[in-house]
């Protein structure tokens, strides 16, 4: 196996796409011929991530946790799609400076909160907005967006993804593996 590993970590609120930009990520990388794997934040956090809730300290640690994993993956030759909120920007470059210089693509998915916020798929906003969830990114707790990214997409259509910026479409983000 000739592969090289590095780092696309996926960056935004809640029901911005993130996961399904993963998704379409890794299967474009499968018809390349390139092995990937999705460290996803809802699915981390069953397992590896199972102990931790959703506060500040938290959120840093389970930051933490999958840059760590997503860095040995890319040690081990496989293109790691890590798809988490990550709201704090201190904790993104922590996870950056974690590898060679080139090898972690930020993706800022920069979408409104209006936007994710009517999609709604898990009906999560509207139990945040009912006071039933506390602490919620883009309600009641912080999320900052990046201001170093990679790439960035402006996925605030209902179908597929779209961008403005000419560095920044899916079939461009595969040529560059
Ligand atoms: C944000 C929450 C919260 C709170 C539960 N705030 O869209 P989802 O539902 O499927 O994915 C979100 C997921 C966020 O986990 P992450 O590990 O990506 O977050 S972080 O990077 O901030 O640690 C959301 C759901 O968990 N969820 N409660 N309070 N999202």
């Amino acid at each position: 196996i000739k592969q090289k590993g590095f780092v696309i970590w996926i960056t935004g609120l809640s029901g911005s796409g993130k996961s399904s930009l993963a998704c379409a990520l890794s299967r474009a990388l499968y018809n390349l011929g390139k092995l990937s794997y999705i460290l996803d934040g809802d699915n981390v956090r069953h397992g590896l991530n199972s102990d931790l809730s959703f506060k500040a300290e938290d959120r840093a640690e389970n930051v933490r946790r999958v840059g760590e994993v997503a860095k040995l993956f890319a040690d081990a030759g496989i293109i790691c799609i890590a798809s988490l909120i990550s709201p704090y920007r201190k904790e993104r470059a922590a996870c950056r400076a974690l590898l060679p210089e080139g090898d972690f693509i930020e993706v800022f998915m920069d979408v409104p909160l209006h936007v994710c916020e009517a999609r709604d798929p898990k009906g999560l906003y509207k139990r945040a907005r009912a006071g039933e969830i506390k602490g919620f990114t883009g309600i009641d707790d912080p999320y900052e967006p990046p201001l170093n990214y990679e790439i960035v997409i402006q996925n605030n259509k209902d179908k597929g993804f779209s961008s403005s910026s000419s560095s920044s479409s899916l079939p461009e983000m595969a040529d560059i593996v």
